[in-house]
């Protein structure tokens, strides 16, 4: 189907990537399926009416002979006539507070005692009715109300359908418990010019514990971030209904010879296979230090090899993973999407201020990622001091961005930031807060400078700062995942001599720096025009040659 063919292969891709860690998350798995092949309603997987009863907030008694099974699909029927047994309590409903008769006969099913499921995509392939006065829907309950998630739901035009999130407002929710009568929602209508009875559609409610995305044939069109309302739901169970007026109104197009039909090819529903966390340490490619959870429960780069250096990356949903330290997720505070915010940890609460997504970089032995905020779209870097982790801007010191992800077990590759920009240890004041080299910088950006960010200087600008090194070469590396040679420099490996032109835009000479795929440098050389570096002592394996003059940086690899 399409969606196996298009958002759960995204998915998978998101999974699959990380041939090394994070690794454990294995996909989707089909935890429910009915595809209504046969003669009759499977009563291990559905109640063929109701589970509370024949009734509801319409005017059909919905009666087990209107849900027939046959060719293959599921036909609720909705008749204009008064079902026998529609008597005593069961010959009057309420909507909105209003007596309504029940005087139709239709259909439903659902699946409490049978299945419920917290959390997945619930999907169901459905053919509406054409008549006007008919209200059919797809949902799921649990016991009490609200919550309810409405995935489809069809009272007026054809040619849009409802999807909900029923739930208690929360602020009565955490004082009483859930209440009826202080029910809120999210959701809406989705309208176009599909007309939903001439044909088959796929409807569908992605839920995870923040967040509710609901499709149609197959594609997102709304996503709701709000884990406060989403955590009321518990296990849901499925219901399939042909409702009559009520919210459809009274205006009813069934008559005796034009009965109504709610089709169904099938309901499936998948959940995530249980995700379990990869243990990592997550090391600064540029320091060598890994980030850390400090004595008062914040976030800092530290010591790799210690106990607090110890992280866990839960695959979620898409292609979110959570990093906990312990108990606590990197999380951005106040939910901040400004760049220089300094990251630190929290207790989870799902939302996309604590979601990461990771992108694995090619060229690199093991795993090397850049992590991307969900909700800011900001990168994951170490500050210059060495001392935090910031969000900030995509090309912003993105040598700084780069993080090794090893194992608990993994040795710790030894520590080499030569002609790195230098970690200056001496802030240890408040003022460490802000990248004092940035300050000197008058050609820097000008963002907030208050305490809880960080100046930003781009890459170019770092050599302007270092007033105290004329060796240009101490620039950041900016760009070694993808690789830039855009001023012309060759390099060719030949018997153990790496021959390097450096490009025409050099004109004062260049840095050239040879690192492994770790990132650490191996060997440096000024060059004014060219030069054959006798590389015979370096182990056979791929490289990289950064060549730099403060001003421009070009990069190529050889193979040894
Ligand atoms: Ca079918």
């Amino acid at each position: 189907m399409k969606f196996l063919n298009t958002t759960l292969l995204t998915i998978l891709a998101a999974g699959v990537s990380f041939a090394e860690p994070p690794s454990n998350f294995s996909g989707w798995e089909l935890v429910f399926e009915d595809n209504f092949d046969g003669t009759s309603l499977d009563k291990k997987k559905w109640n063929p009416t109701y589970n509370w009863g024949p009734t509801h907030n319409h005017r059909a008694y919905c009666a087990e002979e209107n849900v027939i099974v046959s060719d293959g699909t599921l036909k609720l029927k909705g008749e204009k006539k008064k079902h026998p047994k529609a008597t005593g309590d069961r010959a009057k409903a309420k909507f909105n507070n209003k007596e309504i008769p029940v005087d139709y006969t239709s259909g439903a099913i659902d699946t409490k005692n049978h299945f419920e499921v917290k959390y997945g995509y619930i999907e169901g392939r459905f053919k509406a009715p054409w008549q006007k006065g008919t209200w059919p829907a797809f949902w799921t309950l649990q016991d009490g109300w609200p919550p309810e998630i409405d995935i489809l739901e069809i009272p007026a035009s054809r040619k849009q359908h409802h999807y909900y999130l029923h739930y208690t407002d929360p602020s009565w929710y955490s004082s009483h418990g859930s209440a009826w009568d202080h029910e809120a929602s999210f959701g809406g209508h989705k309208d176009d010019n599909t007309d939903r009875s001439a044909g088959f559609h796929n409807y569908a409610v992605e839920w995870d514990e923040s967040t509710l995305s609901f499709y149609f044939d197959d594609k997102k069109f709304a996503s709701y971030n709000r884990p406060t309302e989403i955590k009321q739901l518990s296990a849901q169970y499925i219901i399939v209904n042909l409702a009559i007026g009520g919210w459809a109104g009274d205006d009813i197009e069934i008559t005796a010879d034009k009965p109504a039909y709610f089709e169904a090819d099938w309901v499936r529903v998948w959940q995530a296979k249980p995700a379990k966390p990869d243990t990592v340490r997550i090391m600064s490619m540029n320091f060598g230090t890994c980030m850390v959870r400090t004595s008062e429960d914040k976030l800092a780069l530290g010591d790799c090899k210690g106990d607090n250096a110890i992280a866990t990356i839960t695959p979620l949903s898409g292609s979110a993973y959570r990093i906990n330290f312990g108990d606590l997720s990197l999380d951005t505070p106040d939910e901040s999407k400004d760049a220089g915010h300094t990251m630190s940890l929290y207790k989870w609460n799902g939302g996309a201020h604590q979601k990461v997504s990771m992108q694995k970089q090619s060229g690199y032995e093991g795993s090397v990622v850049r992590m991307k905020m969900q909700h800011s779209d900001m990168y994951l870097r170490a500050t210059t001091d060495a001392e935090r982790v910031v969000q900030s801007w995509e090309d912003d010191w993105r040598w700084y961005q780069m993080w090794r992800l090893l194992k608990p077990d993994e040795e710790i590759p030894a520590k080499d930031t030569t002609g790195m920009v230098p970690t200056d240890t001496t802030k240890k004041d408040s003022t460490s807060k802000k990248d004092s080299t940035s300050k000197k910088d008058s050609t820097e950006k000008t963002h907030s400078s208050k305490d809880s960010t960080e100046k930003a200087p781009t890459p170019k600008d770092t050599t302007k700062k270092d007033t105290s090194a004329s060796d240009t070469s101490k620039t950041a590396i900016p760009v070694l995942s993808s690789i830039a040679n855009v001023y012309g420099t060759t390099a060719h490996y030949v018997s153990g001599h790496l021959f390097v032109e450096i490009g025409s835009a050099f004109k004062d000479g260049a840095s050239v720096r040879i690192l492994d795929l770790q990132g650490r440098e191996v060997m440096r050389l000024f060059v004014a025009h060219g030069a054959a570096m006798d590389v015979r002592h370096l182990a056979p394996g791929m490289y990289h040659v950064a060549v730099s003059d403060g001003k421009h940086v070009d990069v190529k690899r050889f193979k040894k």
